[in-house]
């Protein structure tokens, strides 16, 4: 072969290389809408050329003095650090957190102090088994790790979007974990808790039946991390400046109130977007509507711990928010978006054990050997001791350690002084920090005493009772969601005896459940209720606050429309249903045959944000279909629109339908079947009555029509 050598560029690379200017800043190019800074190596070295490597003759071999060759692929080998044992897939944002009142009567945590005062703050939301890389709407725990960066140092509230846990002892986590994870042999099913590992250990496991109840309700299926709530799990304590101790359980509330998909709408959404929570999340704080929860408190001395029915320190239970009432205290709002997902939300690294003076751990047996794996779990997965000193992790008050040296270290103690006590004084590079006596933290003195052994307490021991209590607490359609959770996860299970073992716990929960799921599994006997260390109390009444439908919002703020156009369009009608969803603070997103968008029946233009296969009615709240007279029948001969409706129709949201989508709603089998959740647009008047009426998110009423079986 011979010729001259290819600079291997496309054209349009060597049309950004227009001219070469030395600033102060460095090299720099001037590019199509400004200067670029000129490409370096690690070292600050400019790089003459990013195409090819160097090579001895045209053809190779490769020659090892290729520094920016070697450092590159070397970096690159190394890109990845061990994704987190659980919780490995999760988006978080910037905030800030801020009080209403001032709560220095029960904890001088400095937070708390000063009404009105911003603390920053960052979240983390995450699915617990799914790894990096599975999809957002998993059936799964939601992980809300919050950190506060107080001025009197970090405290990390890590907590879950479900109130209790599984186990009641933290020796018993690795076994959950692994049940629940891709089985050890096959690697699958990932992200996922319908196998036989995990059925197999919670029907072993008496504590966690309260925990599947939760897990099968729609509690696990969240439509967005904006629409729901955040929990703190376990009592903590709150101390105060003179030393008195309250119990506390953290609660967060979704302004924006509760909200949660249908399965087999999570089962297509994750087909359709599986970065569906963390794109809306990012397209919420992007269009300046930032999530807010407001943190919610449950105050309780000891004299109510001692007189509640259940273990203050038993994570498997909640206290009903109708005993001990939620005081909400502050808000927290999501403002910003991270500039980096490896360097911020990758590296982010919450431990329980973060906390600050004016809070305190209680002895709940799970929290306290949280305390031990987050610290040590960072150390594996960051590779230093020093990953507090990345700008995520880093305090943002002063902070003086006398901890130095190891991996990566970037901050040290300056001067001479790295131990105390010492004696060094100004002149000598010192004084080195001393030891706050008074403002610094002090554990609280509680008493503790007794034999050294492995026990469970006696206290602990009652696994249904609240697990009927969350079940009665749901509404008729709840309660149906979760039977048809049961069913559907049972039925992925092989082995049938695990399928009858978890029929024998529900038995001692809710007889009305335990028949539904068996009936559903087809089991053609009734397994024996599973042997029960306390029999299960049928008086704990109904707590409402367990319910996502009565505490859904008032408003449809927040949620999504998706409006199906053609070109024709009743441009009016578009505009009122524009106008409508502003003053909600909704979003209107157009659906069309084509990317490019359609002409409307006065000429203007709509730009598509979908094409109709890219954004199927999952991804949306309500839909409109709206095409014009001449498009209907090309539109009812398409199967992706048929599907629009039809799916919008199932999982029971409301359908706004113009005047010429009959065709349309024929085809897709749901003309005979309209009901009060579909609603003709045929005035501009229309479109917001649609908007109101939407504000139920759905039309449950129809469920029973489109769920038999
Ligand atoms: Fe955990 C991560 C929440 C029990 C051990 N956990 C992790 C995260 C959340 C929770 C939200 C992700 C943090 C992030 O976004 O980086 N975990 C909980 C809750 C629990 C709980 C609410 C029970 C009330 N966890 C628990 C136990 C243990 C762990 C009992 C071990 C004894 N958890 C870990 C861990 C992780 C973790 C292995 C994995 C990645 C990480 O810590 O940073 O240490």
């Amino acid at each position: 072969m011979s010729g001259e050598p290819y600079s291997g560029k496309h054209d349009s690379a060597r049309y950004h290389e227009q001219t070469i200017n030395r600033g102060e800043g460095g090299e720099t190019h001037q590019v199509a809408g400004g200067e670029a800074p000129v490409l370096t190596t690690q070292q600050g070295i400019p790089v003459g050329d990013d195409q090819n490597s160097l090579k001895v003759g045209d053809r190779g071999p490769l020659a090892l003095e290729d520094f920016h060759f070697r450092e590159k692929i070397f970096h690159f080998d190394h890109e990845r650090i061990p994704e987190r044992l659980v919780h490995a897939r999760g988006f978080g944002a910037h905030g800030f957190f801020e009080p209403y009142e001032s709560l220095a009567d029960i904890t001088k945590a400095d937070l708390f102090q000063r009404p009105g005062e911003r603390t920053p703050a960052f979240v983390r939301f995450s699915t617990v088994a799914g790894n990096k890389g599975s999809f957002d709407l998993a059936r799964d725990v939601r992980g809300f790790a919050v950190k506060l960066y107080t001025k009197e140092g970090n405290w990390d509230l890590v907590g879950n979007n479900i109130p209790i846990f599984f186990i009641q002892d933290a020796i018993k986590f690795p076994d959950i974990v692994h049940a629940v994870k891709q089985e050890p042999d096959r690697g699958f099913p990932q992200a996922q808790s319908a196998h036989d590992n995990f059925w197999d250990f919670v029907s072993l496991t008496p504590e966690s039946t309260a925990m599947t109840l939760w897990i099968m309700s729609d509690r696990a299926i969240p439509r967005s991390f904006r629409f729901m709530e955040g929990f703190g799990v376990h009592s903590f304590r709150f101390v105060n400046a003179v030393g008195e101790s309250t119990f506390v359980k953290f609660h967060w509330k979704p302004k924006l109130g509760m909200q949660s998909v249908v399965w087999n709408e999570a089962l297509k959404i994750n087909g359709a977007d599986p970065d569906f929570h963390r794109r809306d999340l990012w397209d919420a704080i992007k269009a300046g509507d930032y999530p807010e929860w407001e943190l919610g408190l449950q105050l309780f001395d000891d004299a109510f711990a001692e007189r509640f029915a259940f273990d203050i320190l038993d994570p498997t239970k909640i206290i009903p928010e109708e005993e001990v009432p939620v005081r909400r205290v502050g808000r927290l709002v999501l403002d910003r978006c991270v500039d980096n997902f490896f360097a911020e939300t990758e590296q982010v690294a919450f431990c329980t054990q973060n906390i600050v003076p004016g809070i305190d751990f209680s002895n709940d047996p799970l929290l306290q050997g949280r305390n031990f794996s987050y610290l040590d779990t960072q150390l594996k997965r960051l590779g230093s001791p020093n990953f507090t000193h990345l700008p995520i992790n880093a305090p943002k008050c002063p902070f003086h350690t006398l901890q130095q040296d190891g991996h990566m270290t970037f901050v040290n103690p300056t001067g001479r002084v790295n131990y105390e006590p010492n004696s060094w004084g100004q002149a000598d590079g010192g004084p080195g920090p001393r030891e706050a006596p008074d403002a610094g933290f002090h554990s609280w003195p509680s008493e503790e005493a007794g034999r050294k052994r492995r026990v469970r307490p006696e206290s602990f021991a009652d696994h249904y009772s609240q697990a009927r209590q969350f079940y009665i607490s749901q509404t008729e359609v709840e309660q149906g969601h979760i039977v048809q959770a049961y069913v559907f996860e049972l039925s992925k299970v092989e082995t049938p005896r695990i399928r009858a073992r978890m029929v024998s716990h529900l038995r001692n929960v809710h007889e009305d459940l335990a028949k539904a799921v068996a009936d559903g599994l087809r089991l053609r006997e009734m397994p024996p209720p599973a042997d029960a260390a306390r029999p299960t109390r049928e008086d704990l009444p109904s707590s409402p606050a367990l319910s996502i439908l009565l505490n859904g919002p008032d408003s449809f703020h927040g949620r999504k429309v998706g409006a199906l156009v053609t070109d024709g369009v009743d441009a009016d009608l578009v505009a009122a249903l524009k106008d409508a969803c502003e003053q909600e603070g909704a979003m209107l997103k157009f659906v069309a045959p084509r990317i490019g968008g359609v002409e409307a029946s006065n000429g203007t233009w709509i730009e598509a944000d979908e094409k109709i296969d890219g954004g199927p009615s999952v991804v949306v709240d309500a839909v409109v279909v709206l095409p014009s007279a001449a498009e209907a029948a090309l539109l009812a001969s398409e199967a992706t629109a048929r599907d629009f409706v039809s799916d919008a129709f199932a999982h029971c949201k409301f359908i706004g339908y113009g005047a010429d989508a009959m065709p349309l709603l024929e085809k897709a089998g749901v003309a005979q079947e309209l009901d009060g959740g579909c609603l003709p647009l045929n005035t501009t008047g229309d479109a917001s009555a649609f908007i109101m009426a939407c504000r139920k998110l759905r039309h449950w009423e129809r469920e029973p029509k489109v769920k038999q079986v």
